[in-house]
């Protein structure tokens, strides 16, 4: 293997490796990219390139790459105990030691938890657990779950039935039972409207749906108090609350996916202390280990698990790794980083607010038509037309051709639609910040110049 080039990495890849959300044709045409090693917050290929990560992998690696203390606690724990299941009554001390640490990080209420090795697996867990809860209730027919468009909650077909991306939807991903509405995206739909009459409009939303279905049938409304996949859509001011307060009204279980807006990005622990939600069950992956190795979990509510413990018999779910004892020790482990190193704190009081202010002169761009940023969370809208603003036709080639100007000059960002999105780790310090802004402002530069020149 290692006189292998470059190109025969490549060659090898295209004959038989078919990637997560990839155009194969596209693909096989281009080639991949080799990415080879990674330290703290850059990335390296085989072509010898350093890249500024500033989506944190695909928005987990919260406390950056090479962090020995995670690697040391992955490697003690697999000397000690690489493997045993939770099934039959066994548990691992790991495990039970990270269930008492999210107990008591996360929102008061949520004292529970189940394991799994995905926000997919652990989004159908909790498909699962509502509806076992409502016919345990006496309920059975409360089975349809609210999601919203752009709602992003995995692949698995229900995580994907019950997300709102529809190109998905369109690719077996329609099981029944999932209805969706629109999401509070003022960038398209706030118009003219104030922050507080939108926030209101927008929950409007989730009142009419549940009207037309009617609140004996709905289960659950499960949002991301931030949608991230969807283009780091940020709710307005009260809205959440709103959506919360109606959940209630119709006696509906209230679900927030925390994958990625757990574990600190939004300045608080959780978006749920953040924004000031109660959420009945919540989802989470991704930062919970940094990436470093699978694992997800659902905190459950006492409402929920003290009728699934009474009552609920056997809960037939589960899966070979759930509660992984190596998954749970680097866990632990990456809570002790985030705590030790104050990044919670950082972002709340210092890199937060500085992303906002750095990224804001880019908002006079002649290709900008929108800046937003929420904590360590940003977008920026590239429109045609900032009066308006007027959209591009079709929708998505210009992010594309933006993002890959981004990547050749050092800079790995996300292109949703024709927005940029970044998501970097925790520890992003300002300097990190700035490097980030100034090869931003230059692939807009060079994007325009590409339009100018069509
Ligand atoms: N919920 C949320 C909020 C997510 O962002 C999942 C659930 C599913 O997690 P798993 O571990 O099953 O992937 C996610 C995942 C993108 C992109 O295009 C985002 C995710 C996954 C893949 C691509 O930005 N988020």
């Amino acid at each position: 293997m290692q006189d292998m080039t470059t190109d025969d990495w490549r060659q090898l890849d295209a004959a038989h490796h078919m990637a997560p959300f990839t155009d194969y044709r596209e693909l096989r045409a281009a080639g991949s990219r080799i990415i080879t090693h990674a330290d703290w917050h850059y990335i390296y290929d085989s072509d010898g390139n350093r890249i500024l990560d500033a989506m944190a992998g695909l928005w987990c690696v919260n406390v950056g790459y090479g962090r020995k203390e995670l690697v040391d606690a992955a490697s003690s724990q697999m000397a000690a105990l690489p493997y045993y299941n939770n099934f039959f009554k066994t548990s691992n001390q790991p495990v039970i030691a990270l269930s008492k640490r999210l107990a008591d990080l996360t929102p008061d209420g949520l004292n529970n938890v189940f394991y799994a090795n995905s926000g997919s697996e652990a989004n159908d867990t909790i498909i699962r657990m509502v509806r076992h809860f409502w016919a345990l209730e006496g309920k059975p027919q409360k089975q349809t779950i609210i999601g919203r468009t752009y709602g992003y909650h995995g692949s698995t077909i229900m995580s994907a039935s019950m997300g709102g991306m529809t190109a998905m939807h369109e690719q077996a991903a329609t099981a029944p039972d999932f209805v969706h509405i629109k999401p509070p995206y003022g960038f398209l739909y706030q118009g003219n409207l104030s922050t507080a009459d939108f926030a209101a409009l927008a929950a409007s939303w989730l009142e009419d749906k549940i009207n037309e279905v009617g609140a004996d049938h709905i289960a659950a409304f499960i949002a991301e108090p931030i949608q991230g996949a969807g283009g780091v859509i940020v709710p307005p001011e009260g809205y959440l609350n709103h959506v919360e307060a109606i959940c209630r009204k119709y006696d509906i279980l209230f679900i927030v996916d925390e994958v990625i807006t757990g574990f600190g990005r939004t300045g608080q622990w959780f978006a749920s202390q953040t924004f000031g939600l109660s959420p009945d069950m919540m989802t989470l992956a991704k930062g919970l280990t940094s990436g470093y190795v699978p694992m997800s979990a659902v905190m459950i509510g006492d409402r929920v698990a003290t009728r699934l413990i009474d009552d609920g018999g056997e809960f037939y779910h589960g899966f070979t790794y759930s509660g992984h004892p190596v998954a749970a020790a680097v866990a632990l482990a990456n809570l002790d980083l985030i705590a030790r190193d104050g990044l919670v704190e950082k972002i709340r009081d210092d890199t937060g607010p500085y992303l906002a202010a750095a990224l804001e002169p880019l908002a006079a761009h002649p290709l900008v038509g929108e800046v937003r940023s929420f904590g360590l969370l940003a977008a920026i809208e590239l429109v045609k037309d900032k009066a308006g603003p007027v959209l591009f036709d079709p929708v998505g080639e210009i992010g594309v051709i933006c993002r890959d100007h981004a990547i050749n000059q050092g800079l790995m960002v996300r292109a949703v639609r024709d927005a940029m999105i970044m998501s970097p780790p925790l520890s992003f310090e300002p300097s990190d910040i700035d490097h980030m802004v100034t090869i931003l402002a230059a692939a807009l530069d060079r994007t325009l110049e590409d339009i100018t020149k069509r």
